[in-house]
């Protein structure tokens, strides 16, 4: 066993810190300055004497010199206590400390270091480091809270193999948690007992975890592919555990599908995952010793929406995924933060993909990188899928490193093709593990199994922005030997920093297709230039042509389809994707037209494609041959976020209202469909999470809220009656926001109701704060505010705040661009509000002001007003770098 010094002195804190200049403009990192690091670092014991207030963290690291220089290790916000060298306390003079790092100009090269440090996990509202969440500790190190904790060299490319000691009270933390294996474990004088626990497998820090508290346990296993029977354990708040049953069986079916999908193994003794309130981001996969947000852990059907259900199974896997994509093989520096965040991605996708259904889990996946990328990269924070330059890393924890970093992995499937593409990953795994990589090392790979010149493809991880992939059809002479003739053209607009663009490379998936279906084989065009140009065979029957299939590439597509096109798509392309695209395609011009009539104060003609519109959906809504959720999806209306996009600079609200208005018309047009599905989805039986389950409750909540568009004289009393007899969530408050939207007398006796209810519940309190933030109140902003001052309101809490103020700044269209400022006054206070406690989650939420330029030349104005207040008030890094960044200063 190993044995820790217990006997830390009670020595005085040196509190000796080099001043700061404060006024100095913060320094980028940027990727050119790339240098690794000075010192092997083969093995680092840590000892961590647990106390709320007063936590003392022992370290002892082997150190071998690589090259020349002083050794640096980082450290924020901790008391440095002592500094020995090989067995001998330095004196204050042999090193130097500043706000952000210990200095040791000479050291030998080879040595053991030991440090002692102090730190308060109880006043830590940051939640980066070691802090206390509901009374547990708990740790979050990615991507720098590991020099919170103690100094060390905080960076992902260096690899050491860890052992740690805890030592806690035993009675306040029964359970004591870190990563890896468990080696050893026993009591201590004074209430106090240990455990040591040793990670083989060596890692950087940012994956370092630690959890004490008294926890319930759901305990399962899994066999793996070579016969290794491996203890599950899912920790949760006392009473929780029945909660984590989903969770449980989404992690074994992530197991059992790495293993088929990608041949990998899991590698470990045990996997542990906990449940914390008290969390940034969504959850994070520390090795062997997952973190999550409680909300993206715990459900059942009384409490959790299907959407909660389908997000708790997505992440478990892609926390999962990351044991391979992430930990054996991670990033060399954060710039390479896509390697491990777009492949994952991809890799719960396709997971996802697999479990629930592909076209469905396509269009979800779609829809979200349309509302979330797209509006990044049209936008002042826009920045490539490899950044060169950033103030702060967690303000990179993007949709663009995320969601168009898996973008780029589907396309380099889609053009190397699915065996080459396994082949690439198989050699990425076996070439790569156990270090720490780079984009083109991964990118090596898939050229060694291709044979093909990758480079051109590289360009997708240098340069921001969404190309606009313009599409020509032209007439050619009728001649039964002259085939037709389909143009791409490619532009990618300029982002900040980025004037010029080159030629992206685009796997553009297309087929032509009839009124009886297609007219010949899929055939995938691989664009490399500005333009490029494709003949096919005549048809001598009327066609169009799906391009595009399966979002075949992150791009805007811009072509010149008739709504007759569009129609013919809608009832006969074999790609799922493209059929629904074909109906949002015609819905996103119809309300770009509509809005733009509202701005302008006129009502939209009436539209002479509406008629054929209806039908199609008509049509799609009564064929069995669709699934529930697929219907419910044909059913759904591009976010009011493509919609803004697409007729910028506009009025927010003519886009909200151009959205009421075609729900209005849809539902007008298809009263009696919607009315039929909803009676026929009703009795949907016991509760069960599968994907069947959830489409028909999907499409019963799709027909009541465009019912209740219409203002139908059935959609109150259906929406009351829901109500009162659901027994899941997603029924429930599916009918709670109906009878919100339709106003009137039962609303506020309802929202009192629910909160009554679930108020011991505090993830359906979130759910709670939410509807509140997104209603229309009648007092504005008030209500609001109201709202922020209730007991229940947590603002230390990252959930209930993006409950509250995320909600209401994403969702509260009318409220938040209040022509008066109120909403955006509202949004920036809270936003500063959190920035004293917490700046990556004040960062993150600062995010919703990015669609600014977008909008009209009053509400711009309005919100660079605020923009410059929160700059001038010398807030965090976090939020001066996303509001520098966002006023394009
Ligand atoms: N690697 C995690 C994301 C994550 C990043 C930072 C966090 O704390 C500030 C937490 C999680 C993931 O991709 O799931
Ligand atoms: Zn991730």
């Amino acid at each position: 066993a190993i044995i820790f010094a217990h006997n830390i002195a009670a020595s005085p804190i040196l509190t000796h810190i080099l001043p700061m200049k404060t006024d100095a403009a913060p320094k980028p990192t940027r990727l050119e300055d790339y240098t690794p690091f000075n010192f092997d670092l083969s093995e680092s014991r840590f000892d961590f004497r647990l106390d709320p207030r007063q936590t003392t963290v022992r370290s002892l690291l082997s150190l071998t010199r690589t090259a020349p220089g002083p050794l640096v290790l980082d450290g924020e916000n901790i008391d440095l206590v002592s500094v020995e060298i090989d067995g001998r306390l330095l004196k204050r003079t042999a090193y130097r400390v500043t706000q952000t790092q210990l200095i040791l100009d000479d050291v030998p090269d080879q040595f053991a270091l030991n440090i002692t440090t102090r730190c308060d996990p109880s006043a830590n509202t940051t939640l980066m480091g070691l802090y206390v969440s509901g009374g547990r500790f708990c740790t979050q190190c990615e991507a720098e809270g590991f020099r919170r904790i103690t100094y060390y060299p905080d960076r992902p490319d260096v690899m050491s193999e860890f052992t740690v000691l805890i030592d806690a009270d035993k009675a306040a933390y029964p359970t004591l948690l870190a990563n890896g294996n468990m080696i050893e474990a026993g009591d201590i004088d004074g209430g106090r007992h240990y455990a040591i626990w040793h990670d083989p497998f060596p890692k950087p820090c940012y994956l370092f975890a630690l959890v004490a508290g008294e926890f319930d346990r759901l305990d399962d296993s899994f066999i793996t592919m070579n016969g290794r029977t491996i203890p599950l354990e899912i920790y949760v708040d006392p009473g929780d555990a029945p909660k984590a049953a989903y969770a449980m069986d989404s992690l074994k079916r992530s197991m059992a599908w790495d293993e088929r999908a990608f041949g990998r193994e899991y590698d470990l003794d045990r996997f542990m995952i906990v449940a914390v309130r008290d969390f940034n981001f969504g959850a994070m996969e520390n090795k062997g010793l997952n973190i999550f947000n409680s909300s993206l852990l715990l459900a059942d059907a009384q409490t959790a929406t299907d959407l909660n259900f389908e997000r708790i199974e997505s992440v478990v896997a892609h926390e999962y995924f990351h044991n391979w994509t992430g930990n054996r093989i991670t990033c060399r520096d954060w710039f390479q933060l896509c390697l491990k965040e777009g492949f994952t991605v991809f890799r719960d996708q396709e997971f996802s993909a697999d479990q629930r259904g592909a076209a469905v889990q396509r269009i979800k996946d779609v829809r979200a990188l349309r509302a979330r990328q797209f509006a990044e990269d049209n936008g002042p924070l826009a920045h490539p899928v490899r950044p060169t330059e950033y103030l702060k890393i967690d303000n990179f924890y993007t949709a663009t490193i995320y969601e168009k970093g898996a973008e780029l992995i589907r396309m380099l499937k889609t053009w190397l093709g699915d065996a080459t593409f396994r082949k690439g990953c198989d050699i990425y795994f076996d070439r790569l593990d156990g270090t720490a990589a780079t984009v083109e090392q991964f990118i090596a790979c898939f050229e060694a199994a291709s044979g093909e010149d990758m480079h051109p493809f590289m360009q997708w991880y240098h340069q921001a922005g969404t190309p606009r992939l313009t599409v020509e059809r032209h007439q050619t002479p009728t001649s039964p030997v002259i085939s037709q003739v389909v143009s791409f053209s490619q532009m990618t607009p300029p982002t900040p920093g980025q004037a010029d663009k080159a030629p992206l490379m685009i796997p553009i998936r297309w087929q032509a297709i009839g009124d009886d279906g297609p007219l010949m084989d899929p055939q995938l065009t691989v664009m490399t230039t500005d333009t490029q140009t494709v003949s096919y065979p005549r048809f001598d029957v009327p066609h169009s042509l799906s391009i595009m299939q399966g979002f075949s590439a992150p791009a805007i597509l811009r072509s010149d389809a008739t709504t007759e096109d569009l129609i013919r798509l809608m009832g006969q392309d074999p790609d799922a994707f493209n059929r629904w695209e074909a109906g949002q395609t015609l819905a996103r011009r119809l309300l770009v037209d509509c809005a733009r009539a509202l701005e302008s104060g006129t009502m939209p003609e009436p539209d002479p494609a509406l008629g054929a519109f209806f039908g199609a959906l008509g049509k799609t809504l009564r064929d069995d041959s669709f699934d529930d959720a697929f219907k419910a999806l044909v059913l759904t209306q591009p976010t009011g976020m493509e919609v803004l996009m697409a007729a910028a600079p506009i009025d927010p609200i003519a886009v909200s209202e151009a959205g009421d208005w075609l729900a209005r018309a849809v539902a007008d047009g298809l009263r009696n469909d919607l009315l039929q599905t909803y009676a026929a989805m009703k009795d949907s039986g016991p509760f069960s999470p599968d994907a069947a389950s959830a489409g028909r409750r999907a499409l019963k909540g799709r027909c009541l809220s465009l019912l209740a568009a219409r203002f139908d004289p059935l959609a109150a009393s259906l929406a009351a009656q829901q109500l009162d007899d659901a027994t899941n969530m997603t029924d429930e408050i599916g009918a709670l926001i109906t009878l919100s939207r339709l106003g009137g007398q039962r609303v506020e006796s309802s929202m009192e109701s629910f909160f009554e209810k679930w108020k011991d519940q505090p993830l359906v309190l979130d759910k709670y704060y939410s509807v509140q933030a997104m209603r229309h109140h009648a007092d504005g902003i008030h209500a609001i505010i109201r709202l922020a001052e209730t007991p229940t309101y947590e603002r230390s809490n990252p959930n209930r705040v993006r409950a509250l103020v995320g909600g209401f700044a994403m969702g509260n269209v009318r409220l938040f661009h209040r022509l008066d400022g109120s909403g955006y006054r509202f949004f920036a206070d809270q936003v500063l509000d959190m920035d004293g406690r917490n700046p990556s989650v004040a960062a993150r939420l600062l995010g919703a002001f990015e669609i600014w330029r977008k909008l009209d030349a009053k509400r711009q104005q309005l919100i660079r007003d605020q923009l410059d207040r929160i700059i001038a008030t010398r807030p965090s890094k976090n939020v001066l770098e996303i509001a520098q960044r966002m006023r394009g200063a």
